[in-house]
């Protein structure tokens, strides 16, 4: 959350206590006969400032005060939460605050189709504590950048997993945002499960290249927090490769409302600090397990199965599709081409 949200839901989180009309009916910026208005932190503000309006009227008054106290508070407004609108703000409370917390952006400025599509995928999910494995911590306070691959100059570290490895750790927003990188590195195409847990909407990439560059994202996928394991089949190519795990969606990158709950020796929090604020658990755990490059449909066997999806998917790999590890990838040797070479390594390994 940034300092003014967060300094604004204080002030309004105080004044609400002090001011029962906040919210009740009526648009804040219109003259209306009752007393308060329907944006609670605008209402709270206002009267915190004229006590009048939470106690007789929504008069003209109030009406001037909001428009001054209240620029950039558009939770709610009218529009359907789920459908892409010209103005700022939706019409359902908790899911535009919610939204607009973790991208002030719907509230601030349009209620654009990305955030539609968060608000259809995220607003109702009850935040959740997962219950994960007691396996190794990634080891970086989530103040530190220690495992953020090319990300952030302070970092060039990854984690290494080995085949059957897994590791549990927790992601934050900040400056720069934490992200966890996994080295993938190959001199051939190899096949791996990725098997990730999280508190939070994961943002899932696979990266190639060094940090020199070039750089180039093979996919990039969006998994929905809580709920149960997400596993992802992937072929990382021969290059430096990196599994990337961070908070967002398929279009946009969550950088608000996942505050670190450690507290930082070098930097300890000030008296008139907001609080940690995390609109998810931060929590994770990541599995990773080693496939054979020609176990297509990832199912522990090399066979006709396999054989079949390598006949399915012949001839060029379709440019139309981008790769995408929900889909089985049928090039083993990564060349661009299904073909008799990679029906030659399913016959071999099976
Ligand atoms: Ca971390
Ligand atoms: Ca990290
Ligand atoms: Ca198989
Ligand atoms: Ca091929």
């Amino acid at each position: 959350m940034s300092a003014r949200i967060a300094t604004l839901v204080a002030a309004a989180a105080l004044a609400v206590r002090a001011f029962a009309q906040c919210p009740a009916e009526g648009d804040c910026r219109e003259v209306h006969e009752t007393p308060g208005c329907i944006m609670p932190e605008c209402c709270a503000l206002v009267c915190e400032a004229n006590p009048l309006c939470c106690e007789v009227t929504w008069d003209l008054a109030c009406v001037k005060a909001a428009e001054e106290l209240c620029g950039g508070i558009n939770c709610p407004a009218a529009g359907s939460c789920t459908v892409p609108h010209d103005g700022p703000g939706c019409e359902d409370y908790e899911c535009c605050d919610f939204i607009s917390s973790l991208d002030p952006w719907c509230e601030g400025v349009q209620w654009d189709a990305t955030c539609a599509r968060e608000a259809a995928a995220w607003c109702g999910i009850p935040k959740c504590e997962l219950s994960l494995p007691a396996v190794a911590d990634e080891n970086e306070p989530c103040y530190e950048r220690f495992n953020d691959g090319c990300a952030t100059p302070l970092s060039i570290g990854r984690i290494s997993l080995a085949c059957g490895g897994a590791v549990r750790g927790k992601i934050s927003d900040g400056g720069p945002r934490d992200t966890e990188w996994f080295a993938l590195d190959g001199v051939t195409p190899r096949r791996f499960r990725m098997t990730v847990h999280a508190e939070f909407p994961a943002e899932l990439s696979l990266v190639t290249g060094g940090c020199e560059g070039p750089n180039e994202t093979r996919w990039l996928v969006g998994e929905t927090p809580c709920g149960a394991p997400k596993s992802l089949v992937f072929i990382a190519p021969a290059s430096e490769v990196s599994f990337v795990l961070g908070a967002g969606g398929d279009d946009r990158t969550i950088r608000n409302s996942l505050d670190c709950d450690e507290i930082d020796p070098e930097f300890p929090p000030g008296p008139k600090d907001p609080p940690p604020f995390q609109a998810y658990g931060l929590r994770w755990t990541a599995t990773l397990e080693c496939l054979a490059l020609a176990d297509i449909n990832a199912d522990g066997l090399v066979n006709a199965a396999d054989l079949a999806l390598v006949l399915g998917a012949w001839g060029p790999r379709d440019a139309g599709l981008p790769f995408d590890p929900r889909v089985p990838d049928s090039d083993l040797n990564d060349d661009g081409q299904v073909n008799a070479a990679d029906l030659s390594l399913v016959l071999g390994g099976w």
